[in-house]
């Protein structure tokens, strides 16, 4: 058996959401008569604090139908240059929406750069530049290495925003991760925000499924653009059942993997050759390179490690041009974690005995 901490979507579903997918009362979705995605979609608005929800099958096709309906062809979106939406999802909202992508430089603690931000908005009377319909943010920030950013910087990105009338979407895939390490409600923490995509398949376990939400209004649009994309998936209530369990009993044992998290990061920190910075680890995710003297590994040092980690049980993944990532979640535990730190330990001699 594998220590997978390559990400919390290798997580699976529980016994309580298998047993809730085989009871799930079930209708036809597209007609709005799934009784049970009904349920899971006023649960999610609810906890979110927006009107209404719309369940689609991925994060991916969650932020891509954000971006398609808030941006219509040739208006332009503002993105992260570190941001999920525009390192790994295919560009979906240019490839499919015909919106061009800006990108804006991306803080370590995954805050877009104001300033640049505001010269990135479009001059509305200058005919050379695509009017800029939507700004993307993203928090937890999974490329920053699972960082977070506060009410108060999410609500100075908004006002920004609308005041051009520009609307604000979060790609919130691990938004329970960010308010449970601010310790504070989702609703809180996206209120300013006009849209929100989270993952019920990453820490909550759930095995498929994101939400979409926002305005009544724009969540109607949504649907639209969902049945473009092939979303529209009839007696998916068997799906969305294990994602009411995942939002009723899955979001108080984030905690943990935090917990875990940071034990990995400071277990890590003492190992030769690993560099990383743990008291900057707040969430479920860390990165950390390696290093021998000065020089940072190379491609091949790197690939020989992850393989060397994988012959001791122990599956990481990489990350940006040298970062390896460790992600925590259910099923891993306090004592996995310390295997796990013996057996990178081990991994990194088998390179460089010291
Ligand atoms: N992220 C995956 C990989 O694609 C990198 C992972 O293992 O972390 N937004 C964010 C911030 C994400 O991290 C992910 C998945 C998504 C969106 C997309 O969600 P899915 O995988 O459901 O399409």
């Amino acid at each position: 058996m594998y220590i997978d901490l390559r990400s919390d979507t290798v997580t699976q579903p529980t016994a309580a959401m298998r047993e809730a997918m085989y009871q799930a009362e079930v209708g036809d979705d597209v007609y709005s008569e799934d009784p049970t995605i009904n349920r899971l979609q006023e649960l999610a608005a609810t906890i979110t604090g927006k009107e209404a929800a719309l369940f689609v099958p991925s994060g991916t096709m969650g932020n891509a139908i954000a971006l398609l309906t808030h941006a219509g062809r040739g208006q332009a979106v503002i993105v992260g240059d570190q941001s999920h939406i525009y390192r790994y999802e295919a560009g979906g909202a240019s490839t499919l929406g015909g919106s061009p992508m800006y990108t804006v430089p991306t803080h370590p603690d995954g805050m877009l750069d104001l300033d640049a931000v505001t010269h990135g908005i479009a001059d509305e009377s200058d005919e050379h530049t695509a009017a800029t319909a939507l700004i993307c943010i993203e928090n937890s920030h999974n490329r920053c290495g699972g960082t977070v950013i506060g009410v108060e910087q999410i609500e100075a990105i908004s006002a920004l925003a609308h005041t051009h009338g520009v609307a604000v979407h979060m790609d919130g895939a691990r938004i329970f991760n960010a308010a449970t390490a601010l310790n504070i409600p989702v609703s809180t923490l996206v209120s300013s925000v006009d849209s929100l995509m989270f993952c019920l398949s990453k820490g909550l376990s759930a095995p498929v499924g994101s939400l979409l939400v926002g305005e009544t209004a724009f969540i109607r649009r949504a649907r639209r653009v969902r049945k473009v994309l092939g979303g529209g998936m009839r007696q998916a209530g068997v799906l969305a059942a294990a994602g009411i369990v995942a939002l009723e009993q899955m979001v108080e044992r984030l905690a943990e993997d935090h917990e875990n998290c940071e034990r990995l990061a400071y277990g890590l920190a003492d190992i030769p050759h690993i560099q990383i910075q743990p008291d900057q680890v707040v969430t479920n995710i860390l990165l950390f390179s390696l290093h021998h003297g000065e020089q940072p590994f190379s491609d091949s040092e790197i690939a020989l490690f992850l393989n060397k980690a994988r012959e001791q049980g122990i599956l990481l993944g990489r990350m940006g041009e040298r970062n390896i990532r460790a992600v925590t979640h259910a099923g891993i535990e306090a004592a996995h974690i310390d295997q796990a730190l013996i057996g990178i330990r081990q991994a990194i001699q088998e390179i460089y005995p010291s």
